[in-house]
């Protein structure tokens, strides 16, 4: 008996939107699903109640899409990702569904502000920064451009660490997104799986058999599912995000417990739970550990098993699965899926290994999101034999493969076949999860132009050789529903009166803005909603803070993890650099400014830290300096995450995207400040480069090396200190810094970060620093003009419609999933 859908029972006829029932509905679950009066009913009661009725609403929609996917046969997409960094949910899916007003004037109805209890949605912070985010709105986009798609990853218990600041320093603190209760999700015990982990493999059948093998795990945990359901715009479809949970096959030890070891009996259980207890905080840098590659297999293993099985209940057996279902690799952490789905074809479903890596290869593509050389994956081969001795051994299987096709190529020397193999020989043995999911995968892509082409000259350069039709690209995009519609509710406003509304179902219609952008009518509302948006920022940082902002002032805003390579220390040295001339010039005709940070650290990223605690070490100084008043403010605003973003983004007039050239793959956040309505000072780095291509170079302000020149000084000798000595503005703000006029309390705080600049600037800080500053005084003379100022910043605007995640989406479902 399978669980397909019984033939056609209808569904529920669609419900009525009108604030009236909206309300009743609200009352009835608040009575029935909290169980509380309406009177003694307190803001959470409300928050939770408002959302369940927003959900009943969604399922319908969810049934409904789920049964036609069932009904068409039509192919399968699953997004396999460590993160998924959502946010708040609410605002989004009643935007989606088309009930802001009437959800808005049921609560008023009842008395409650919406907004307030909006404000108390906890952020779902499943991830670190530009790739978890970017899977969620991929997510967002897969259900509104009507593509069945299901996301799968872990449900932390904790999210990304909560920052707070002490005396300047970042403090991390657990996040607790749960502790009220989630009312998306709904737990799926029927969809429970087992999960091993070490043991040994065993060989079973005769010496003219084929060998098979079975692998006993010496551990077991169950994975159990967790749903939500995410909305697409206007509610076409709705798909379904599946989270991971761990539990412990064995509750409690029972004999351990009757012998008086309490704690002991709870060992199987603690290790368990602690498979989903928390996300690494670490941004493109892997975390090594041991309890990081449990969790990558945990996921990778439970979410194959679930797609294997909804694949046998529709198709007769699995030579379909490439043309019914495609895995997209989240980068190289879930890689291990690649060994895993050959060991469930091979060992559980009895296919030969040659059927197996056919399916395999065909059905699974793979993203890239950074060359950073520390930051490729790989993991000591004795770890991964003890933990997954049968992956181990497929590894190899697959591996021996790879280097028999590649010396009957002919085509490669030793160097070239020892860089393509999926075991890493230099030092340690270690397992390189690129190698495997670039060779596991048939399509391989990078994340904007630049980082692909990158791509294929440096780490995959000999598999692409070997390999050249796999990679592409696919630049990353951004959700215009929560990056323009829902943060920004003043600019959608006065585009739809403006433009009409054909640009909130396809953002490639904001070009029509253009037209506008020299008009001064418009120009002073834009000017305006530009305005009201600083103001509410300065709300905010008045009421965290108590630091008083102006909103006239130019707001300059760099808000992303804190990284060398994203060079905050060139932002934070130029702001010494401006802070030392206004003083000595006070009679110039400055522009006032305010430079605005944040962004978290990895909590063992030293210098990162340090960066952090420098900027707060130069704002108190340059904020308390009765001479800069009103001209330069330096703020640096704790716990940056989607919620602060949303607020930010729309509020920017200058938008920092500095990073050191060929660095970043390629940024998400200069898009979202882009298509708000922020000139942009970057580097031509990541998408930035084709950013620059669609805004127009007039519009966006580009300054310092070039990837490739990067590289050439890199491989000669730099000479740094010749830079800074022929710079007197770089040596003073540097030899401030490095004296301690900033840290009188601890003179030497910030030598070292000093003298990394001096002696080997590897971010190119020294060497890009004229450059920029010039840039930055370009800035200033464009916003000294603001007809000129309005009319770039419209004209980006109007011209990012092209960086919408639709449009990604599209080319991933047409060109390497062929779906949709
Ligand atoms: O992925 C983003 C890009 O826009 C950014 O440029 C890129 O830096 C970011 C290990 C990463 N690359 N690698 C990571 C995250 C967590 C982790 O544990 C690496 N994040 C990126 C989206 O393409």
């Amino acid at each position: 008996m399978n669980n397909l859908p019984k033939a056609d029972l209808p569904l529920p006829a669609p419900r009525s939107s009108q604030p009236e029932v909206l309300a009743e509905e609200i009352i009835e679950r608040l009575t029935y699903r909290i169980g509380k009066d309406a009177q003694v009913a307190k803001p959470h009661d409300w928050l939770t109640a408002t959302i369940l009725v927003i959900r009943d609403r969604i399922i319908d929609k969810w049934m409904a899409s789920t049964k036609q996917v069932y009904k068409t046969n039509a192919k399968r997409v699953y997004y396999l990702s460590l993160e998924f960094l959502i946010g708040r949910l609410m605002r989004d899916a009643i935007n989606n569904l088309g009930l802001m007003s009437e959800i808005r004037d049921a609560l008023t109805s009842l008395g409650v502000e919406f907004d307030v209890i909006a404000g108390l949605e906890p952020d779902a912070a499943l991830g670190n920064g530009g790739l978890g985010r970017l899977a969620a709105c991929f997510m967002e986009s897969m259900a509104t451009v009507d593509i069945p798609a299901y996301g799968y990853g872990i449900r932390y218990m904790h999210g990304l660490f909560r920052q707070q600041m002490a005396d300047g320093w970042q403090v991390e603190l657990p996040e607790t997104w749960l502790a009220h209760g989630n009312p998306w999700e709904f737990e799926r015990r029927e969809s429970s799986y087992e999960i091993g982990f070490g043991g040994a493999v065993e060989t079973v059948g005769g010496y003219d058999d084929t060998p098979r093998y079975v692998w006993k795990p010496a551990e077991r945990v169950i994975a159990m599912a967790y749903d939500t359901p995410v909305v697409g715009w206007r509610a076409k479809r709705v798909n379904t995000l599946r989270l991971w949970t761990a539990q412990p096959i064995d509750p409690i030890l029972l004999d351990a417990f009757n012998a008086g070891d309490h704690i002991g009996a709870l060992r199987e259980s603690n290790k368990a739970e602690a498979l989903a207890r928390v996300l690494y905080p670490a941004d493109a840098t892997p975390a090594g550990q041991e309890l990081r590659l449990r969790q990558e297999f945990f996921f990778c293993s439970a979410s194959l098993q679930d797609i294997l099985r909804r694949h046998l209940q529709q198709y007769e057996d699995f030579t379909s699965l490439p043309d019914k279902v495609s895995i997209q690799l989240n980068d190289t952490h879930p890689a291990v899926s690649i060994a895993e789905l050959m060991r469930l074809l091979i060992d559980v479903h009895n296919l030969d290994f040659e059927q197996a890596w056919d399916i395999t290869w065909r059905t699974f593509s793979y993203t890239n999101h950074t060359l950073l050389p520390e930051a490729l994956e790989s993991w000591p081969v004795p770890l991964f034999e003890r933990l997954l001795p049968r992956h181990m051994q497929i590894v190899y299987a697959i591996n021996a493969k790879i280097l028999v096709d590649a010396r009957k190529s002919k085509m490669m020397n030793d160097a070239e076949i020892r860089s393509i193999s999926l075991i890493d020989e230099n030092g340690d043995r270690r397992v390189r999860m690129g190698n495997l999911a670039f060779t596991g995968s048939h399509s391989i892509n990078g994340v904007s132009a630049l980082h692909t082409e990158l791509m294929k000259e440096t780490v995959f350069a000999d598999l692409h050789k070997l390999y050249p039709t796999r990679i592409n690209n696919k630049t990353n995009g951004i959700t215009p529903r929560r990056w323009l519609m829902q943060c920004n509710p003043g600019l959608t406003g006065l585009l739809r009166e403006t433009i009409g509304d054909a640009f909130m179902d396809d953002a490639e219609a904001l070009k029509a803005l253009d037209a506008y952008a020299d008009n001064a009518d418009f120009r002073a509302k834009f000017a305006a909603i530009k305005r009201a948006n600083k103001q509410v920022l300065s709300n905010l940082v008045a009421q965290r803070m108590g630091i008083r902002l102006d909103p006239s002032a130019m707001f300059d805003i760099q808000i992303k993890r804190i990284h060398e390579y994203k060079r905050q220390l060139l932002n934070i040295i130029e702001a010494v650099a401006l802070y030392d001339q206004i003083r000595s010039r006070p009679e110039l005709d400055w522009v006032p400014r305010v430079k605005l940070f944040a962004g978290k650290a990895a909590p063992s990223y030293h210098n990162a830290k340090l960066i952090i605690k420098l900027a707060n070490d130069v704002a108190r100084v340059i904020n308390n300096d009765p001479a800069v008043r009103g001209l330069l403010k330096v703020v640096f605003i704790p716990n940056y995450n989607v919620s602060l973003a949303e607020i930010m983004v729309p509020a920017a007039d200058l938008s920092e995207q500095i990073s050191t050239a060929g660095m970043e793959a390629s940024g998400t956040g200069n898009m979202k400040f882009a298509l708000n309505g922020a000139l942009t000072i970057g580097t031509l780095d990541g998408a930035n480069v084709e950013m620059r291509d669609h805004v127009g170079a007039d519009n966006i302000v580009i300054f310092g090396m070039t990837a490739d020149e990067v590289a050439r000084v890199r491989s000669e000798t730099p000479n740094p200190r010749a830079t800074i000595e022929n710079s007197r503005e770089l040596s003073q703000a540097l030899a401030a810094i490095a004296s301690g006029v900033f840290s009188p309390d601890d003179r030497n705080r910030f030598a070292g970060l000093v003298d990394g600049i001096y002696t080997h600037d590897w971010f190119m800080v020294a060497a890009d620093f004229d450059s920029y500053t010039r840039a930055q005084r370009e800035v200033d003379a464009i916003w000294s003009e603001p007809e000129r100022w309005y009319s770039k910043t419209i004209r980006n605007t109007a011209r990012m419609g092209w960086f919408s995640s639709d449009r990604s989406i599209r080319q991933y479902a047409k060109e390497i999933w062929r779906a949709g």
